[in-house]
Order: structure tokens, then C-alpha cells, then sequence
């Protein structure tokens, strides 16, 4: 196993890069290997991460190996074994003289740019590179760029794991158990809020979901808005969206990845579908992973769905078939 690896990361001088960015190196995210970093913005703000360099400089990280920034993503993508592709174009912002509200412009500017991205990825990026998209609509620019790239050895994700944190910080206040208690939790389908975490095949404390909590009106009038509006109540309350607790997932997502997953666990992230689940092939859905001992990352296959869960995972489907129907002009 190398005893280095090179992160990529866009959006680096965003409230999320700056709590992931510093993690990166602390030699817990990736053990004893010597992060390599590239930084990534945009011309009008890139010189500002000049100053993250130097805090970084300033933070005493053994295990940070070498450092740059640029705003020319194709120059940072070289032999990079890792991409947490966070930048992108939010919703509000005026964006060419345009204030960009409805979804259909946000997916066609960061249509634009994910094309851009997952070329040179595709070209430059190592044939066995991990891509987490975290940028807004994740799934459907991780789409974009997965089909950009054109390269079935590397392994496109969009992030769900903080879907899958908040779900389980609900049930564990519900439970009384302490959050590392609930397992299997599942994000099905888009991280939007059509998403549908799964109470029924999570794992709490050694039992199933369904027995634990024994309480489908509390899952359905109680714990699904609430995860699914998460994100919505913490701009409500905070003025900002999400960022230490973003940048969390992120780390958990790479974590999961480097580990063997343990027996009668799964993690949370959006990959290419292979027809699983009745998803249509392509599309970037929320699924239950395991990283096997070989370091590959697969679908758990035996999960069962209730009339229940499938009639909820379909909406949330059937809204990626429209978000890939909406960028198809992007696709070759
Ligand atoms: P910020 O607006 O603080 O930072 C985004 C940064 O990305 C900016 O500095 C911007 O200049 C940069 N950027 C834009 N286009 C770029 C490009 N082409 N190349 C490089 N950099 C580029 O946003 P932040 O709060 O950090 O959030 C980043 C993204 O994460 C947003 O799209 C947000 O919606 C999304 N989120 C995704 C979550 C998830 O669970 N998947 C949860 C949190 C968050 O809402």
C-alpha cells in the first residue's frame, strides 16, 4: 500500500473545506500516509488560500506531505487518488447577471463545470481514484461527471453520509442509545429531501429498526421530515448551511472507504446504479456500501424493502430520472 496519497479538493476556501480541509492531515482520516494536497477555486478567490496554506503551515501536521493552489482544476487532477469535489454553484447566488433560483439552472451551470471536472479526472486522475461529490445537486453532478470521465475503474460518489449522521442522531435521542449503537443506516435514492433513511433495516442496539422503535407513526409524521429538512432547519438557524457537520461526513465517507466495512454494517453513499433495487442503470442513487477486504467498494444486496420504503425510495428515484433527463444534453 503507498505510503502517500493526493487529495484534490474544489471549493477550498468555502465554510466546509475549511473544517475538512485541516482533517485531511491530522493522520486520523488516512492513518500514517503523508497527504499530498491541491487546493482548487475559482480565479476571483483562489489568492485567498494562500492564507489556508499558511495556517495549515502554522498547525503542526506530521502527516501533511506537500501543499499548492490553483484555480486550473486540470493541472491539480494529475495522479490525484482521492477528488472531494465541494465546489459549486449554490442556489440565490447572481451568477452572470442572473440570480439562479430554479434547479433546472443550477443543474445546468454545475452541469457545466462537472463535465470540465470529470474529463480531466477521467484523463489525469489515478485509474483507481475515489470521487465524492459534495457540490449541490450531488448526485446529478457526480452523474455528469462519472459519464465525463468515462472510467469504470474509478468509483463515483455523492455524499448521503450526513444524511445517514442525522438519521442516526434522531433515533438516538429517540432510543436513548448512544449514536455508534445504530447501524445499517441506509439513505435511499437523492440527497434531496425526497431521500428515504430507512428505520426499518437499521440496526439499534443489536436489534432491527422495526422492533426497536416500533413506531411507524413516529417514522413517518416524526423522523422522516426531520431528516429529510435537516438542512433547511439548520440554514433557518444558523443563517449558513451545514458545513462542520458536512465536512464531517466527508471524512466518514473516506474512512469507509479505506476500512473493511464490518459484518452487519453498511455505509452511506450515492454510486452508479447497476439495475440493484430496481433502479434504473446509471443513475447516482443512495445505496447501502461495503468496502470489502480487497479494498473494493460494492452494494449490499440483501436488504429487504417494505411496501412501505419501496413506494417512498420510487419518488425519490423517479426525481433523479427527471434530474438526468434535465442534463442529458450534458452527456455524451
Ligand atoms: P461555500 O459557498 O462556502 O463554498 C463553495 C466554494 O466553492 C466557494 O468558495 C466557491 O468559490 C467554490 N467554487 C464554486 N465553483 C467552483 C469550481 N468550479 N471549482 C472550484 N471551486 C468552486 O459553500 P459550502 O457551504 O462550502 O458548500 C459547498 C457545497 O456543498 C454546496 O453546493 C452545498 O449545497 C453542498 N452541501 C452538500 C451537502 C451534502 O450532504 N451533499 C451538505 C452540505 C452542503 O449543503
Amino acid at each position: 500500500m503507498s505510503s502517500r496519497v493526493k487529495v484534490v479538493v474544489t471549493g477550498a476556501a468555502g465554510q466546509i473545506a475549511y473544517s475538512l480541509i485541516p482533517r485531511l492531515v491530522d493522520g486520523k482520516t488516512f492513518g500514517n500516509k503523508i497527504v499530498d494536497l491541491c487546493l482548487v477555486e475559482i480565479p476571483q478567490v483562489v489568492s485567498k488560500l494562500e492564507g489556508l496554506v499558511m495556517e495549515l503551515e502554522d498547525s503542526y501536521f506530521p502527516h501533511m506531505g506537500e501543499v499548492t493552489y490553483t484555480d486550473n482544476f486540470d493541472e491539480a487532477s494529475h495522479d490525484a487518488d482521492w477528488f472531494l469535489l465541494v465546489g459549486s454553484i449554490p442556489r440565490g447566488i447572481v451568477y452572470e447577471g442572473k440570480k439562479i433560483e430554479e434547479r433546472s439552472d443550477l443543474l445546468k451551470i454545475n452541469g457545466g463545470i462537472f463535465v470540465n471536472q470529470g474529463k480531466a479526472i477521467g484523463e489525469n486522475g489515478k485509474d483507481n481514484a475515489k470521487i465524492l461529490v459534495v457540490g449541490n445537486p450531488a448526485n446529478t453532478n457526480a452523474l455528469i461527471g462519472k459519464n465525463a470521465a468515462g472510467k469504470d475503474s474509478q468509483l463515483w460518489m455523492a455524499m448521503t453520509m450526513l444524511d445517514a449522521s442525522r438519521a442516526k442522531s434522531v433515533i438516538s435521542k429517540k432510543t436513548n442509545t448512544n449514536v455508534s449503537k445504530v447501524k445499517n443506516m441506509i439513505i435511499w435514492g437523492n440527497h434531496s429531501p425526497t431521500m428515504y433513511p430507512d428505520v426499518e433495516n437499521a440496526v439499534i442496539n443489536g436489534k432491527s429498526g422495526t422492533e426497536a422503535i416500533n413506531d411507524m407513526t413516529w417514522v413517518e409524521n416524526a423522523f422522516l421530515p426531520t431528516v429529510q429538512q435537516r438542512g433547511k432547519s439548520v440554514i433557518d438557524a444558523r443563517g449558513a448551511s451545514s458545513a462542520t457537520s458536512a465536512a464531517k461526513a466527508a471524512l466518514d465517507t473516506i474512512i469507509a472507504c479505506e476500512n473493511t466495512t464490518e459484518a452487519g454494517d453498511c455505509f452511506s453513499a450515492a454510486i452508479a446504479s447497476d439495475g440493484s433495487y430496481g433502479v434504473p442503470e446509471g443513475l447516482i442513487c443512495g445505496y447501502p456500501l461495503m468496502t470489502l477486504e480487497d479494498g473494493s467498494v460494492e452494494i449490499k444486496r440483501d436488504i429487504s424493502l417494505s411496501d412501505f420504503a419501496k413506494e417512498r425510495f420510487q419518488l425519490s428515484i423517479d426525481e433523479l430520472s427527471s434530474e438526468r433527463e434535465a442534463v442529458k444534453h450534458l452527456m455524451k
